[in-house]
């Protein structure tokens, strides 16, 4: 007999008859992407809403051509189009109430934008003008994350916490295909299923993580397959169907909202432009695979279902291209005034304390800044003199 079990403290027990612990048929996503425009589903769809997806689809996707516009005149710095994935940015943000949190990626301002943030402000980080340029308190959309992955985690620990505290707040976290790689992807995912955190984890998976396809990117059946392995629902949509998007989001939320636990949905969409206004995409796909979505346009589906079912005329139409128009032309125009900007505040809102490099960088930037102003002031005055010269 062992000293523990003199002690009484081990005591072996038959080992128990193994049982898998959840049933997984459950969570299991359906085979095929769930799908609602031209489907029988589209009947019981409401009207006003079909509505409504259709307007803001318009708008961002005039929002789109429009940043990607500023980056050719040099306005904004860097664009990661969401062209053709318009309807999951829409559903995204239209699924959710004032009191949610939307976690973004950086592919994702439109999203924020459909969310009621003004599309200077969500544009702000990607002209390099400000830390996020937006407060994530008074919008409750998290700061654009562009390292991989790291907003998952954090819409996580806000859900919890939420609901630790007794709030009704539900969090969506947006993040792409190649994100789904990322350690941060299952650490989020696995606390979020053991603690039930109210989280929806939505992945557009657009067929690419810049030059990298899917198929090199996992071997799972689907991505929204990899849910069941965390204990939890994994529903697959088709992302181009905005009414469809819509649906399933709406579900996950409400699901979310009562206590039931996250969910993760694989929107299957395409990124009809480059990665960003910096990549040709030329070099890692054809003509032909981008010509094949324009098919599948979410526009187009939605469109095609109003017009049949006779909610779209002419008048309608126009009303929405104008109001998309009048977005655009606003944008351009702010976006084309200089913004005023103190080049020092680089090193203000990181640390606490300055690191003792940062201090010396700051020093030499607060140095050359002088120098140049006061060149310029000596250039404005040596011009006066040519000037009065005359
Ligand atoms: C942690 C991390 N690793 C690498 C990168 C570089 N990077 C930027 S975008 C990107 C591809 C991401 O693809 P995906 O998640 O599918 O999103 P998409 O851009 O298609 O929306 C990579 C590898 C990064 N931003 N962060």
């Amino acid at each position: 007999m062992t000293v523990m079990e003199q002690r009484g403290v081990y005591r072996p027990t038959p080992p128990p008859a193994w049982q898998l612990r959840t049933d997984p048929a459950p969570l299991l996503p359906d085979a095929e992407p769930y799908r609602v425009l031209g489907t029988e589903a589209a009947g019981k769809a409401d009207e006003e809403l079909l509505g409504r997806l259709y307007a803001q689809l318009v708008r961002g996707r005039r929002y789109n051509t429009q940043a990607t516009a500023l980056t050719k005149q040099g306005r904004l710095a860097v664009y990661p189009s969401s062209t053709g994935q318009e309807a999951c940015e829409v559903a995204a943000a239209l699924v959710l109430q004032d009191r949610d949190w939307l976690f973004p990626s950086y592919r994702d301002t439109l999203a924020a934008v459909a969310r009621g943030l003004d599309p200077v402000q969500a544009l702000t980080l990607l002209r390099g003008d400000w830390h996020t340029g937006y407060d994530p308190r008074e919008h409750r959309i998290a700061p654009l994350c562009t390292p991989l992955a790291t907003q998952l985690p954090h819409a996580v620990g806000l859900a919890h916490a939420a609901r630790l505290k007794g709030d009704d707040v539900v969090a969506l976290a947006m993040v792409g295909d190649g994100g789904t790689s990322e350690g941060d992807f299952h650490e989020a995912l696995n606390f979020a299923a053991v603690w039930r955190a109210p989280v929806v984890f939505l992945v557009q998976n657009n067929g690419f993580a810049i030059s990298v396809p899917l198929d090199k990117q996992t071997a799972a059946p689907s991505l929204a397959h990899k849910a069941v392995g965390y204990g939890m629902p994994g529903r697959l949509v088709d992302g181009n169907d905005a009414a469809a998007v819509h649906e399933v989001l709406s579900e996950a939320v409400s699901r979310a909202r009562e206590g039931g636990g996250p969910t993760l949905v694989e929107a299957v969409t395409y990124r009809m432009e480059a990665h960003t206004n910096a990549d040709d995409a030329t070099r890692y796909r054809g003509d032909a695979e981008v010509e094949a979505w324009r098919d599948h346009d979410p526009i187009l589906l939605l469109e095609r279902e109003l017009t049949e079912r006779g909610l779209l005329d002419e008048d309608r139409t126009r009303a929405v291209r104008y109001d998309a128009e009048a977005m655009a032309a606003d944008l351009r125009e702010r976006m084309n005034r200089d913004p005023d900007l103190d080049p020092m505040d680089l090193f203000g809102h990181v640390y606490a304390e300055q690191t003792s490099q940062l201090r010396e960088q700051a020093a030499q930037l607060r140095a050359e800044l002088e120098a140049s102003a006061e060149e310029g002031a000596e250039g404005a005055g040596g011009a006066d003199g040519e000037e009065s010269g005359r």
